[in-house]
């Protein structure tokens, strides 16, 4: 763990974080280390804006020094050794959420990992994935959030998902900042993951891949 970047991303500067960054890659870091400190720099901030020291501005920032972070660790990200497509994953953050940095880095790793991924976007209402489960008939579905709001918006996707008589034929999978294998029986999905490489591992094991 490089405590020197996680401090940079939670103080907010920006320029030595990037830097650092790329210094950690070409010395040959191992990438999802790098979005572990991430993660840690993200509680960090998210604690700050709880307690109100920080603001929106700050959550905005953190979002997007995030998001060049994962620009610059993709091309590692995607070094694995390539591909036969495995199956079928559908994948939105709920609605009423619009974090979606989690759910992204998700998406490229099952994409880069031999999945066909639908992603739709954010604040994804629960109709619209039992329309996307219908027309792109998915092997798994992964529903991300960040909010505790989400919560219950997971439990209605998979209730909607339910009442379609499409539940048989999908395996659900929940992640995202806040949720745990409680929230996960709450909303009636079969299992959570915690981060990008556990949702790979998830769908590798029921498409069995
Ligand atoms: C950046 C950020 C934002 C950015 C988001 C930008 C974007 N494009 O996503 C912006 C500024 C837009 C934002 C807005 C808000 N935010 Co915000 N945000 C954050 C912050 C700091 C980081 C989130 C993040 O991107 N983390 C980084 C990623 C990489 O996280 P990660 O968890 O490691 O991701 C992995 C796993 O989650 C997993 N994963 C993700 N999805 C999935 C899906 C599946 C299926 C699986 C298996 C795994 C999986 O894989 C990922 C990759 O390895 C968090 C704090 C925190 N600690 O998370 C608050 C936080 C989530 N936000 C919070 C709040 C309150 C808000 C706002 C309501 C603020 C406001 N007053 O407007 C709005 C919400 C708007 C809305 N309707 O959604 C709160 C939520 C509190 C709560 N209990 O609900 C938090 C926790 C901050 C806090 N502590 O108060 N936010």
């Amino acid at each position: 763990m490089s405590k020197k970047l996680v401090n940079a991303i939670a103080d907010m500067r920006e320029e030595e974080a990037l830097k650092l960054v790329k210094e950690m890659i070409e010395g040959d870091s191992d990438p999802m280390a790098i979005l572990d400190d991430a993660r840690e720099a993200m509680d960090i901030v998210g604690k700050r804006y709880e307690e109100g020291s920080y603001f929106l501005p700050e959550l905005i920032l953190a979002g997007e020094m995030l998001n060049q972070i994962t620009d610059i660790l993709k091309p590692k990200l995607a070094k694995l050794p390539e591909v036969k497509r495995h199956g079928k994953v559908l994948i939105g953050t709920v609605e009423g959420d619009i974090h979606d940095i989690g759910k992204n880095i998700v998406t490229f790793m099952l994409d880069v990992n031999g999945f066909d991924v639908l992603d739709l976007g954010v604040d994804v209402p629960p109709q619209k994935f039992v329309e996307a489960v219908e027309d792109f008939q998915p092997q798994v579905i992964g529903l991300s959030g960040f909010l505790t709001l989400a919560f219950d918006t997971m439990k209605e996707t998979v209730e909607a998902i339910q009442a379609a008589g499409l539940r048989d034929q999908v395996k659900i999978m929940v992640g995202g900042g806040q949720m745990d294998d409680q929230v996960r029986a709450h909303t009636g999905a079969d299992a959570y993951g915690r981060d990008a490489m556990a949702a790979v591992k998830l769908a590798k094991d029921w498409i069995g891949a």
